[in-house]
């Protein structure tokens, strides 16, 4: 049976068990627990924090986890990745005191940069031909300027928020992440094709989540040009109506375009538009 790794608690937590949900897996219990079971696919739940999850992976204790790229990259583990997710996006950045005039990377030569991520950051500098003097913390990294601990830190950044409350400044992207499902280089036949299946179900669910279903009302006459408006579907549903010369054309559309297609479309003459969330989308 699959064992999955998946964070315990903290951001990506609720994402993943939403991802599990909504693939129709639910998992027993609390979680107090540190291993779960679950029905609605053969796998087994362990809980753990996601600086372990790599290495879980890769020692075979976790035949799959569900870990930000960042963590991945960071722990170097011999493990694959599978799919990106879709949740939990954020990048690593260089950031240094607004005040600090900052002139280019070169900046950093000679200075004290605080992180988590030492190893990233090591290979960065390396590539740039930079020489500074990392320095590994735990956790509050954005402090580290301010009480003179460093020069400037290499965190993880999101909003960007964090960052501006404590005077600091992005400069540079070093790596961007998202949560990704990785899995054990050696597992057998069984546990691969399982894992397909349990990918198929993924897929599914993350290309949906930024889908509309569309439907509308249309001029028979305008359905060919509507269509050409429509790439990437193989065609658009076309029913045609009780009145002569209308038909109903049902479409889905990424949210990114909704709104000019559905423009476009009312200059075709379409009426009655309905949009609908997308659940679930199986190619
Ligand atoms: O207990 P455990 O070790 O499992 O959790 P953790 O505390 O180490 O990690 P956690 O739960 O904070 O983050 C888990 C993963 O979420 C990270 O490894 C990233 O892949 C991803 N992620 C996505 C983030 C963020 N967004 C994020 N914003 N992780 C941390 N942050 C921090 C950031 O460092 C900053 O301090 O959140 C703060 C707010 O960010 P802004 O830019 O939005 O202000
Ligand atoms: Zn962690």
């Amino acid at each position: 049976m699959l064992q999955i790794a998946i964070q315990a608690k903290g951001r990506l937590n609720e994402d993943t068990m939403a991802l599990l949900a909504d693939a129709g897996i639910s998992v027993a219990g609390g979680k107090r627990k540190l291993v779960a079971e679950t029905t609605g696919f053969p796998m087994r739940v362990l809980y753990l924090r996601d600086d372990d999850i790599p290495q879980a992976v890769e020692t075979g204790v976790a035949d799959i986890g569900i870990v930000g790229m960042n963590e991945v990259a960071e722990k170097n583990c011999d493990i694959a990745e599978v799919m990106r997710l879709g949740f939990g996006s954020c990048r690593l950045s260089l950031a240094v005191p607004r005040n600090a005039g900052y002139t280019g990377s070169g900046w950093f030569e000679g200075k004290r940069i605080a992180t988590s991520y030492p190893n990233i950051l090591r290979e960065y500098f390396k590539k740039q031909g930079i020489a500074a003097d990392i320095h590994e913390i735990a956790g509050s990294v954005e402090i580290a300027p301010a009480v003179g601990m460093a020069d400037a830190i290499f965190d993880i950044v999101s909003s960007g928020g964090t960052l501006i409350q404590n005077g600091l400044e992005e400069v540079v992207q070093v790596l961007r992440s998202e949560a990704v499902l990785v899995r054990n280089r050696h597992l057998n036949a069984e546990k691969l094709a399982d894992i397909e299946k349990l990918q198929f179900r993924f897929r599914s669910i993350v290309d949906s989540r930024d889908m509309k279903y569309v439907l509308m009302n249309l001029p028979a006459e305008n359905v060919e040009t509507a269509a050409a408006l429509l790439p990437g579907m193989r065609s658009p549903t076309v029913l045609p109506l009780a009145a002569e010369g209308w038909c109903s054309l049902h479409v889905v559309i990424h949210e990114n375009e909704l709104w000019e297609k559905i423009e476009r479309l009312k200059a075709l003459g379409a009426e009655g538009i309905l949009v609908l969330a997308l659940e679930n989308m199986i190619r």
